[in-house]
């Protein structure tokens, strides 16, 4: 367990007296409660960069497997494609180190095991109808409330360590955020009307995490069956926009790598980009 202090005498005074309104996630306070056998090495921080940031390096320097990285806010949070990611205080902001034996093509579906350890969480412990947006996104009526990012690194192809950072607005505010946000975003505070538990939130999700992470390295498909249940994208006409092209048409299926089968004329498999869904209605129809 490893406590970081940072920032000057002032910026901690002022985050100290927004702190005092929150639960705290004192690593004691998580470990107290916490009934993972691998999941358990936590390092937290007040303030940090990015987390994802932070578990790379302890990854790189030979860190174990479980080790988890929380801050109560991040000052460089990542999205995909260096995009920023916001972190106010509030929220649950947290990387997992993995060293799981798969491939660099296999390393993708991480993320799509890790949306659905967290919307199974928001479902068990909220009642909340939390569903995935391919490829990385957890909604709750349409809107983002948490998203991830895994990165890994690999030795001839075979992953030698992967970071899923996990972003979750629990209790926050939406007019925290700037105004194109609010309109795509939601927290759980704001779904629920009252604020939530964020210990006994990261201790459930940890559970849930090494819990599926287990399913996943002897059998993955029973986690992406999961995910084709919880997905709000499968069924819908939707537009990729990738790196270097933009599809249009409906989604069919994920393959065993998360790659997403879209119906144009015949079909046409996509591994990353961003998904808008076009419609409304849902139809499986070949
Ligand atoms: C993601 O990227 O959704 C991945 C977010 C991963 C965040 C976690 S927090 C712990 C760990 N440490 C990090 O530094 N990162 C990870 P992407 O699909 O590229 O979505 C990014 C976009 O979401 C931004 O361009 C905004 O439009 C929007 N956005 C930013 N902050 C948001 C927030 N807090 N809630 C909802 N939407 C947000």
């Amino acid at each position: 367990m490893t406590t970081h202090w940072k920032g000057v005498a002032f910026v901690q005074f002022v985050k100290d007296k927004h702190m005092s309104k929150l639960d705290s996630l004192l690593p004691k306070e998580i470990l107290a409660g916490l009934s993972t056998d691998f999941i358990k090495h936590i390092h937290y921080f007040k303030a940090i960069d990015s987390t994802n940031e932070f578990a790379k390096q302890l990854a790189k320097k030979g860190a174990v497997e479980g080790s988890v990285v929380i801050a109560e806010t991040q000052e460089k949070g990542r999205g995909r494609l260096g995009r920023a990611w916001l972190s106010p205080f509030g929220g649950v902001w947290l990387s997992l180190l993995l060293r799981p034996k798969i491939t660099l093509k296999e390393a993708v579906t991480l993320t799509l095991m890790a949306s659905v350890v967290t919307a199974k969480t928001f479902r068990k412990l909220y009642k909340l109808n939390a569903k995935i947006k391919w490829p990385n996104d957890i909604l709750i009526n349409e809107r983002k409330v948490c998203g991830i990012l895994t990165e890994s690194g690999a030795d001839n192809n075979v992953v030698s360590w992967a970071v899923v950072g996990i972003g979750i607005n629990a209790n926050i505010n939406l007019e925290e955020f700037p105004s194109a946000i609010q309109k795509s975003a939601t927290s759980l505070k704001e779904e629920l009307k009252k604020p939530v538990s964020r210990i006994k939130l990261i201790r459930n999700l940890l559970k849930q995490f090494e819990k599926d992470y287990k399913i996943f390295l002897i059998d993955k498909n029973r986690i992406l069956e999961v995910w084709r249940k919880f997905s709000d994208t499968l069924g819908r006409e939707v537009k990729i926009v990738a790196a270097n092209e933009v599809v249009v048409g409906k989604a069919m299926d994920i393959d065993n790598f998360g790659a997403l089968i879209i119906k144009v004329n015949g079909t046409k498999k996509v591994i990353t980009g961003d998904c808008i869904h076009l419609s409304k209605i849902k139809s499986f129809d070949k």
